[in-house]
C-alpha cells in the first residue's frame, strides 16, 4: 500500500536546496542588467519645487534619469487603489515618481539607471532636489487633531470612516449592571523579511513581450497592474517569481512604484533593468502596520457575560491608502474572537500621516483586535474578581452553535460567519498545557524565592483562506513524473512539500516523482496570491481537485487498455492496476503516452522520442469531442467564504524586580487549523509567528521623531529578537475540520503572531499588579510604569 502522505510530518523538500546555497533569489538574476536606484525624499512632507539633474549627467556610466515629467499616459497617473470600499472618504495613492508633493521620507522622486549600482547611487547623490518643506503629521494624535493636513485638498486626515452595529450596544451598556472603559495603544511595527523587495525586467522588442521577475507575493496581480500601466495586453507580460526570502505581507502590494518603473525603463531603453531594495529603503519606503489607538466600553453581568461592547478605533494608515481599509476592517470585525459580545458597535477612522504606508503585515489587523478584546476580558475578570479563563469560557460561542453569524460584514460585503471551531476544548487544552490550575502554587513558590512571575492567556479566531479563487494544474509526463503548478507564490512556507503530499495521495504516486511550481504566470495565468493564510486552503484544494480530475481520466484510459472497469482500478506507486490482481497493470507514464493520439513516448535510456504503434480505431476521431489530448487536469477552487482557524496562547513571564527585564519562562500554544497537512511545517509556521508576536510585544517599533524621520531604520537600531530572546514554544493541536473545503483545512501561516501582544501584556500585568495598556513594552517603560503605580 502507498503510505498516505496527508498528515505526515514530512521534511521540507525545498530545504536541501535552500540551505546549501542553491536558491535563486531576485538579486541572483540579471547579471548583465542595468541597475536602477531611486532619489528618495529626505522630508516627511514637502513640495518638490525643482529637480536639477545637470551635475548628474556628467557621470560616466549613467544611462538615464527619469522624473515624473517623463511619464505619460497611465504611468503619470496615481497607482491603483486596490480594494475600494464604501467607507473610503478620500482614497489617495502615490505616483510612481512623486508629482509635486512628497508625503513620507523615502518616497521616490526620481529614478536613475546606470551601468551598475555603484554608479547609479553616485548619480542619486548628485541630483539636487529643491523642496519646500511642509508640516509633518506624525502619529494618531496629531492626525486626529487635524491642525496639519497630509493631503492638499482635504479638510482633515480621515481617509476612511466606518461604523458597524449589531443591536443597540450603547443602550445595552447603559443598562448593564457593570461597565468598564479601557483605553489601549499599539505602536507601529513592520515585516522586515530577510530579503527586501526587488524587480528585474527584460523587454523582448521583436516579440513585444515583457518578462518580469519580482520578489512578490502576488505574481498575477503584478502582471495585471504592470500591463495596465505600460498599456500592454495581459498576454504580453509574464511574471516569474524566483525564490523569495520572506514576505510576511509587505510584498503583496501591487504594484509598488519600483515595480512599474523598472519594466517601463527596460522597455524605454531596450535593455534589462534591475532594482534590489537595500535595508534602509525597506525601512522607510516599504510598508508598516499595527499602529492603533482603541477605546473600548463594555457592559457585562455579574457572571462576566458580555451584554454590550462599543469599540472606537483610530488607525494610522500612513501616507497613502493603496490597500483601502483592509487592516482596520479586519481589526473591527475579527476582534470579537471566540466570543458572543451581546450588542456590538464598532467605529473606526483610518488616518493619513506623513509616514510610510500601512499594508497588511502577518496577522493583518488581528493582533490589534485581539489586544482590544483580551485586555477587556482581563479587565472584566479583575473587576469581578473572577478567574480569567472562566470569564472567557462564559462568553464562548459553543461548537453546537456553528455556523455562527456575528452579524457583521467583511471587506467584500459578505457576512462574517464562523464555520466551525471548538473553543471550550481549546481552553481545556491550553489550561492543561500551561498548568493553569497549578499556577497559584507556582507563584507562591517563586515569591518565596524573591521572584515575580505572571501568567497570561489570550484567545483569537482568524478568518483564513479568502477567495476569490486559486487554480491548480497537474500533468503526468510520459516518463511518469508529475508536474504540478499553482499560481500562488512561496516565501518560505514549504508549499512545494505540502502540495506534493496532497497530489501524492490523490494520484497514488511517490512524492519524489512530483515537482511543484509556484508563482509563474507562464504556468498558471489565473491566480491570486499568497496572503491571508490561504495557500493550503486555496491551492491545496485546487491541486487536489485537479489531481482528482486527472485521476479520473487516467483510470478511464487505463480501463480501456486493461479491458477492465475503471471502478475496479487503483493507483499504487505510480501504477494503475486491477484491485486484487496487482500483476495486471499499466504505468501512469504509459497512460500519459496513450492519452495523446500522437503517441510519442520519451525513452529515458536513449533520450529519444519513440513513436508508439498501437492499433487505431478508425471509427472514432483521434480525440473525442468532449476530451483533450494529454494526461493533465486543471481545476479551480473558489470558496463560499473564509474558514475560521482559532487558537489560544498562554505565557508565563518573570519580571526582574530591579531592572524590570521581562523574561518569558513558558510560551504555550493550542492551535486549530483544521486538518493538518504537515504538522512539522505548521509548527514551523507557528514558531515563526510567535517569534514575530514576541518581537512586536517586547522589542520592535518604528521610532519616528516628530519630524517624521525614522530614527531606527537599520538592523543596528531596530531591536529584533534573536534566537536567545525567542522562547521554546510548546504546541498542542486541535483539529476541527473545515466544512468549507474538500480537505477540511484552515490556514496556519499567521496564527502564531496574532495573540502575542495580548498574551504578553496579560502575563506582565499579572506579574506586576497594574494595568498594561500599551504595547510594545520595554524594560525601561515597565520601570517607569512601576514608579507611576507606586506613587499612586
Ligand atoms: N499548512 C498545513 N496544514 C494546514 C494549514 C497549513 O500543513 N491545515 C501548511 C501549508 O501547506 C503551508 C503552511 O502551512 O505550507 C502555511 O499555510 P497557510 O496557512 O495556508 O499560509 P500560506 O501558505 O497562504 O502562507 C501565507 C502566510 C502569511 S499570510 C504570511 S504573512 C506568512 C506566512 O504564511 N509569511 C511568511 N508564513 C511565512 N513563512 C515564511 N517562511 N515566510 C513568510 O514570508
Amino acid at each position: 500500500m502507498t503510505t498516505k502522505m496527508f498528515g505526515l510530518p514530512v521534511q521540507r523538500t525545498e530545504d536541501q536546496r535552500l540551505i546549501t546555497g542553491k536558491g535563486g533569489y531576485l538579486d541572483d538574476l540579471g547579471a548583465g542588467a542595468y541597475a536602477a536606484a531611486f532619489v528618495r525624499s529626505p522630508h516627511a512632507h514637502a513640495r518638490v519645487r525643482d529637480i536639477d539633474v545637470m551635475a548628474a549627467l556628467e557621470v560616466d556610466g549613467l544611462v538615464a534619469v527619469y522624473t515624473h515629467d517623463d511619464l505619460t499616459g497611465p504611468m503619470a497617473e496615481p497607482l491603483p487603489l486596490l480594494i475600494p470600499h464604501p467607507s473610503i472618504l478620500d482614497g489617495r495613492t502615490a505616483h510612481a515618481l512623486a508629482k509635486e508633493y512628497v508625503h513620507h521620507v523615502g518616497e521616490p522622486v526620481a529614478m536613475v539607471v546606470a551601468r551598475d549600482r555603484y554608479i547609479a547611487e553616485d548619480v542619486v547623490e548628485r541630483i539636487a532636489v529643491d523642496y519646500e518643506i511642509l508640516d509633518p503629521v506624525v502619529g494618531i494624535e496629531q492626525a486626529l487633531l487635524a491642525e496639519r493636513v497630509v493631503h492638499a485638498g482635504m479638510g482633515d486626515n480621515v481617509a476612511a470612516h466606518l461604523v458597524q452595529e449589531v443591536g443597540d450596544a450603547r443602550a445595552a451598556i447603559a443598562a448593564a449592571p457593570n461597565r468598564l472603559d479601557v483605553e489601549l495603544d499599539i505602536e507601529r511595527s513592520a515585516c522586515t523579511p530577510m530579503e527586501g523587495r526587488g524587480v528585474y525586467a527584460r523587454w523582448d522588442g521583436p516579440d513585444q513581450m515583457l518578462r518580469l521577475y519580482s520578489s512578490t507575493q502576488t505574481a498575477s496581480g503584478v502582471r495585471a497592474a504592470v500591463a495596465a500601466k505600460l498599456e500592454l495586453q495581459l498576454g504580453q507580460v509574464e511574471v516569474v517569481v524566483p525564490d523569495v526570502g520572506g514576505g510576511f505581507g509587505v510584498k503583496i502590494m501591487h504594484p509598488w512604484p519600483e515595480e512599474v518603473m523598472v519594466p517601463w525603463a527596460a522597455r524605454a531603453l531596450g535593455h534589462e533593468v534591475k532594482w534590489t531594495e537595500d535595508r534602509r529603503e525597506h525601512f522607510v519606503a516599504a510598508a508598516h502596520e499595527r499602529a492603533q489607538h482603541q477605546r473600548v466600553t463594555v457592559g457585562f453581568d455579574d457572571d462576566g457575560r458580555l451584554l454590550g461592547l462599543d469599540v472606537d478605533i483610530s488607525h494610522d494608515n500612513g501616507a497613502y491608502l493603496p490597500y483601502g481599509v483592509i487592516v482596520p476592517i479586519i481589526t473591527s470585525t475579527q476582534l470579537l474572537g471566540p466570543y458572543k459580545p451581546g450588542a456590538y458597535r464598532v467605529e473606526f477612522r483610518s488616518l493619513y500621516t506623513t509616514t510610510a504606508i500601512v499594508t497588511p503585515y502577518r496577522g493583518a489587523g488581528r493582533p490589534q483586535g485581539v489586544f482590544a478584546m483580551e485586555r477587556t476580558m482581563d479587565a472584566i475578570a479583575q473587576h469581578l474578581g473572577m478567574d480569567r479563563a472562566e470569564v472567557r469560557a462564559v462568553n464562548f460561542i459553543q461548537p453546537d452553535e456553528m455556523p455562527y453569524d456575528q452579524g457583521l460584514l467583511f471587506q467584500d460585503g459578505r457576512p462574517l460567519i464562523y464555520d466551525s471551531g471548538d473553543y471550550p476544548t481549546s481552553l481545556a487544552m491550553i489550561k492543561d498545557l500551561v498548568g493553569w490550575d497549578d499556577f497559584t502554587a507556582y507563584r507562591e513558590e517563586a515569591r518565596a524565592q524573591g521572584r515575580t512571575v505572571g501568567l497570561g492567556l489570550a484567545c483569537y479566531v482568524e478568518g483564513t483562506g479568502p477567495g476569490p479563487y486559486e487554480g491548480g494544474h497537474v500533468q503526468v509526463e510520459t516518463n511518469g513524473k508529475v508536474r504540478v503548478a499553482t499560481g500562488l507564490t512561496s516565501q518560505g512556507q514549504g508549499h512545494q512539500t505540502v502540495l506534493a503530499q496532497i497530489v501524492a495521495d490523490e494520484l497514488g504516486v511517490p512524492m519524489s516523482d512530483i515537482e511543484v511550481t509556484t508563482g509563474d504566470t507562464r504556468r498558471m495565468a489565473y491566480s491570486v496570491g499568497t496572503y491571508a493564510s490561504r495557500g493550503a486552503i486555496m491551492s491545496g484544494s485546487a491541486v487536489a481537485l485537479a489531481a482528482r480530475r486527472l485521476r479520473e481520466k487516467a483510470l478511464r484510459i487505463a480501463a480501456d487498455a486493461l479491458e477492465a472497469d475503471s471502478g475496479d482500478l487503483e493507483i499504487v506507486d505510480g501504477r494503475i492496476r486491477v484491485k486484487g490482481s496487482p500483476a495486471s497493470g499499466i504505468e501512469l507514464g504509459t497512460v500519459a503516452v496513450l492519452s495523446n493520439p500522437l503517441r510519442y513516448a520519451f525513452d529515458e535510456a536513449s533520450k529519444a522520442a519513440t513513436q508508439f504503434t498501437g492499433a487505431a480505431d478508425f471509427a472514432k476521431p483521434p480525440v473525442a469531442e468532449d476530451d483533450e489530448p494529454g494526461l493533465e487536469g486543471t481545476d479551480f477552487y473558489s470558496p463560499l467564504r473564509c474558514t475560521f482557524a482559532s487558537g489560544m496562547h498562554a505565557v508565563i513571564v518573570e519580571t526582574d524586580p530591579e531592572t524590570a527585564d521581562i523574561k518569558i519562562l513558558r510560551y504555550c500554544v493550542v492551535h486549530d487549523c483544521g486538518k493538518l497537512i504537515n504538522p512539522l511545517i505548521v509548527e514551523g509556521q507557528v514558531h515563526g509567528g510567535v517569534a514575530q508576536g514576541v518581537a512586536g510585544a517586547l522589542y520592535e517599533r518604528m521610532a519616528y521623531d516628530p519630524g517624521g524621520q525614522l530614527l531606527n531604520a537599520s538592523f543596528m537600531d531596530f531591536l529584533m529578537p534573536y534566537a536567545s530572546e525567542v522562547p521554546t514554544i510548546e504546541i498542542d493541536h486541535l483539529e476541527t475540520p473545515s466544512p468549507l473545503n474538500p480537505l477540511g483545512i484552515k490556514g496556519a501561516g499567521e496564527a502564531g503572531v496574532i495573540p502575542g501582544a495580548a498574551v504578553l501584556a496579560a502575563a506582565i500585568e499579572d506579574a506586576e499588579g497594574f494595568a498594561i495598556q500599551r504595547m510594545p513594552i520595554s524594560p525601561s517603560e515597565l520601570f517607569h510604569l512601576r514608579r507611576r503605580f507606586a506613587s499612586g
